[in-house]
């Protein structure tokens, strides 16, 4: 049986209480803090969950419980700021709220799950459209090797206030992934294209030197106007040891460049000065601080 260690924390928008959710169940609050959790089974038994704690749902706290029971989970620490959860199943998602969208807790054996979030995009200055809901991974290793030895002796609440930690960790060469998955299926090529030239472009003028024209034109020049990618879609985007970043699309890969201050534009986009989603960007600092707290 596998014991997969799942701690995280990630973060959830307001939401009214409940009419009658209990009020000393300390349980339901703490999941509250949780998200969304799917975990999947072996021995051809599946159960999905994503549950939302809104007024439609005001039983949250037993069904997470009855779920917890009937998928063998055995709760070891559940505390307000950190779900930790000790899983008699080989494997476990995490859902993005608002669209479902769900992400492994675990990538490529070693790379954990930080933070989940949403990418819009505002289509005429009017209407907010939800592009690809994403999730930042890093390999759990990397991240204990690189920067235990500056940020290991400070405590959780330090880690967390600590801005440079993310910085280091963006300059680092911490394997990591970031996945996108599609959610608005009208993707146009040429509309994404001219997205990625405003966001990716604006961060390689910031940091990729006098080159960042031309690595904008390779980068940009790996999708080719043939490619769809319609709802569901997942790309990946991994900046690999010596600081490579692959592109893969549906697990085909579709180009890789070598390139730092590449590896840097794509990461801020996500955990940097104006994230996507400042939840996610959150959520990513919590948990990194635990996996160097361990
Ligand atoms: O089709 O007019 C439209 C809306 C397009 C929004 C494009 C946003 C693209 C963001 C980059 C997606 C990368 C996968
Ligand atoms: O959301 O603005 C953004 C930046 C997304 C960067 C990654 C884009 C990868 C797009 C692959 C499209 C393939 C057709």
């Amino acid at each position: 049986m596998v014991s997969l260690r799942f701690p995280f924390s990630f973060s959830q928008p307001p939401t009214p209480k409940p009419p009658n959710a209990s009020t000393s169940s300390s349980f339901s609050t703490s999941a509250t803090t949780a998200s969304s959790v799917a975990a999947v089974c072996g021995a051809g038994i599946a159960a999905g969950l994503a549950l939302s704690q809104t007024p439609a749902n005001p039983l949250y706290g037993n069904a997470f419980s009855s779920l917890l029971s009937n998928l063998l989970l055995k709760t070891s620490h559940f505390s307000p700021m950190w779900g930790s959860l000790s899983l008699s199943c080989s494997s476990a998602s995490v859902a993005e709220p608002k669209t479902g969208m769900s992400f492994p807790s675990v990538l490529k054996d070693s790379q954990r799950l930080l933070g989940i979030g949403l990418r819009k995009k505002a289509v005429l200055g009017l209407k907010n459209i939800d592009v690809y809901a994403f999730g930042v991974y890093a390999d759990d290793g990397d991240i204990k090797k690189v920067l235990t030895e500056k940020y290991g002796a400070l405590s959780a609440a330090e880690l967390k206030e600590k801005k440079e930690l993310r910085e280091d960790l963006m300059e680092s060469d911490v394997s990591m992934t970031i996945r996108l998955q599609i959610v608005y299926g009208r993707l146009s090529i040429q509309s994404v294209r001219s997205a990625f030239q405003e966001s990716v472009g604006n961060r390689l003028r910031k940091f990729g030197g006098p080159n960042n024209k031309e690595l904008l034109e390779r980068f940009t020049s790996q999708f080719k106007d043939e490619y769809k990618i319609p709802r569901g879609s997942i790309i990946d985007l991994s900046r690999d040891q010596g600081y490579v970043l692959r592109t893969t699309i549906d697990g085909q890969e579709v180009g890789s460049i070598q390139s730092k201050p590449l590896c840097r534009s794509i990461i801020d986009l996500y955990i940097g000065d104006e994230p996507f989603d400042q939840k996610a960007k959150e959520d990513v600092q919590k948990n990194l601080a635990h996996v160097l707290q361990k």
